[in-house]
């Protein structure tokens, strides 16, 4: 234990070197080597002590010193900022709200509960950046260390700093101008006046704008824009231990909103195999062959899964002190079968005022059937959709997913069926009737 702690305060002392000493970032991220092809991620080998061993000036310990002496100034500053004359801490008005997930539960909608507020930044999983320009060698600080980058990221970003952000965009953005932004069209306030510029000179933009044409992103402009915003909302999937996010949420600067959004893993892994058919292909195979056997390596990923996700609900139910008023437990299932009340609670979790934009888009999306296009859609008959997966996934798939991820069911109050006829049998519910007890 005291190991990993050693190494945190290492990594976060280079991070303020980083972060303050901007001429350090482009050393640093020449050393990550991200300007590489997304499709071949760098193994960046025994992660950080690399990053500082290498160059040992960074640490001689007078420039460590005026390092941090530099970051406490500027955080005596920021704090002085939120502080009353009687030293009471102010809480700033903007909210910054994580929408935390694992892929397949929904986000992507829930997400869109936020984005089509037009007073919210919403970015829409932008450490997908992160994960397909650095990847750390396997090992005990594999998972924490690859947390805290995320972290380190996610603070900035919240903070409207793209500047360490850019680092890991691939191909690198030139004069803060970028073609290559993630999904850029997911995010309404990239496709939307000021960040839509009209187009001056035509380039290929691999995730462009879809109901406007602009120019490509400048992220100058989009840092800018988002200052401008009441709110800032990120959804990700990307990250998977609550506890390991405490420096994000204990950020003064900050008033972050956590919402861990769960779905039945069943439902999960029956949408993965559809939707990453070759990743999930020997799900594929096994579900479809009565004679084919499953790996228990497949296994244990849903299992470990389940247990993170399991972990970090566990941890925000109990409420500690630095998670309070900070942290919500939302069913997929709930609100694909109730939108408007549960995107209400979120709203009032969240402490903004629920606009009738957003009622209107919920509406739109969720009561009329506009058939569905793409793996990523919004469009659902959401209350129809939701208890599909029962009809496509075979009882012995069911059966692997109740084994490994049982308490993990049991803790958000997905009932196990006992055979294939209670699986497909409409009658026979699912989901127990759960409320989580939060007051706001
Ligand atoms: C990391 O480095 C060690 C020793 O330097 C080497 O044996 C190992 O293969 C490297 N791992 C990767 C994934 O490159
Ligand atoms: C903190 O604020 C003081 C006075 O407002 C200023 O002189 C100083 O430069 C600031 N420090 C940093 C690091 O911004
Ligand atoms: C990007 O936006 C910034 C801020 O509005 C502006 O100063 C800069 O000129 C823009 N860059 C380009 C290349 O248009
Ligand atoms: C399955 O069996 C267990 C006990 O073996 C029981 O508690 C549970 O209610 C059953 N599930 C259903 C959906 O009937
Ligand atoms: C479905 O479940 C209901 C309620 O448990 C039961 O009465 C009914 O017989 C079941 N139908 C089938 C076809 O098993
Ligand atoms: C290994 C490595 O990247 N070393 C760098 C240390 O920093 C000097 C300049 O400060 C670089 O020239 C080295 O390449």
């Amino acid at each position: 234990m005291r190991n990993r702690y050693t190494f945190f305060i290492a990594f976060v002392v280079v991070l303020v070197i980083i972060e303050k000493e901007n001429n350090l970032i482009s050393r640093v991220s020449d050393k990550l080597t991200l300007r590489q092809a997304p499709q071949s991620p760098v193994v960046y080998n025994e992660s950080i002590n690399i990053m500082y061993k290498e160059n040992s000036s960074y640490l001689s310990l007078s420039e460590l010193d005026s390092a941090f002496q530099r970051f406490k100034d500027r955080l005596d500053n920021y704090t002085l900022r939120f502080q009353d004359q009687q030293g009471n801490y102010i809480p700033t008005p903007k909210k910054h709200i994580l929408l935390l997930a694992s892929t397949r539960t929904g986000s992507s909608f829930v997400g869109e509960f936020f984005n089509q507020q037009t007073n919210t930044f919403y970015l829409f999983e932008p450490l997908w950046h992160v994960e397909n320009t650095v990847t750390f060698d396997s090992g005990f600080t594999n998972q924490f260390a690859t947390s805290v980058v995320y972290q380190e990221v996610l603070q900035q970003l919240f903070l409207c700093d793209f500047h360490m952000f850019e680092n890991f965009i691939v191909p690198a953005p030139e004069e803060h101008i970028t073609t290559s932004l993630f999904r850029r069209w997911s995010s309404k306030s990239l496709c939307e006046d000021p960040v839509c510029t009209p187009i001056v000179k035509r380039v290929f933009e691999r995730y462009h704008c879809k109901n406007r044409r602009c120019a490509a992103l400048n992220l100058t402009l989009a840092a800018e824009t988002c200052l401008t915003k009441a709110h800032v909302a990120i959804k990700t999937v990307r990250l998977r231990l609550l506890e390991s996010m405490r420096t994000l949420i204990e950020d003064p600067r900050m008033d972050i909103k956590i919402i861990q959004l769960v779905r039945d893993p069943r439902a999960v892994l029956a949408s993965r195999i559809v939707a990453f058919s070759n990743k999930y292909a020997s799900f594929k195979k096994w579900a479809e062959n009565e004679n084919e056997g499953i790996e228990d390596e497949e296994v244990i990923k849903i299992k470990n899964s389940c247990d993170n996700i399991r972990l970090s609900a566990v941890l925000g139910l109990s409420q500690p002190s630095w998670l309070k008023n900070r942290y919500m437990l939302a069913r997929y299932e709930d609100i694909a079968q109730f939108p408007m009340q549960n995107v209400e609670e979120m709203y009032r979790f969240v402490g903004i005022p629920f606009t009738s934009e957003v009622k209107d888009w919920i509406t739109r999306n969720t009561d009329v059937d506009k058939g569905s296009s793409g793996v990523y859609s919004t469009h659902k008959k959401s209350s129809e959709q939701f208890d599909k997966w029962r009809f496509s996934i075979p009882f012995k798939v069911v059966q692997v997913v109740q084994n490994v991820c049982g308490s993990t069911m049991d803790l958000f109050g997905y009932k196990l069926v006992n055979d294939s006829q209670a699986l497909t049998n409409k009658s026979v519910s699912l989901l127990e009737e759960k409320s989580f007890h939060f007051t706001f």
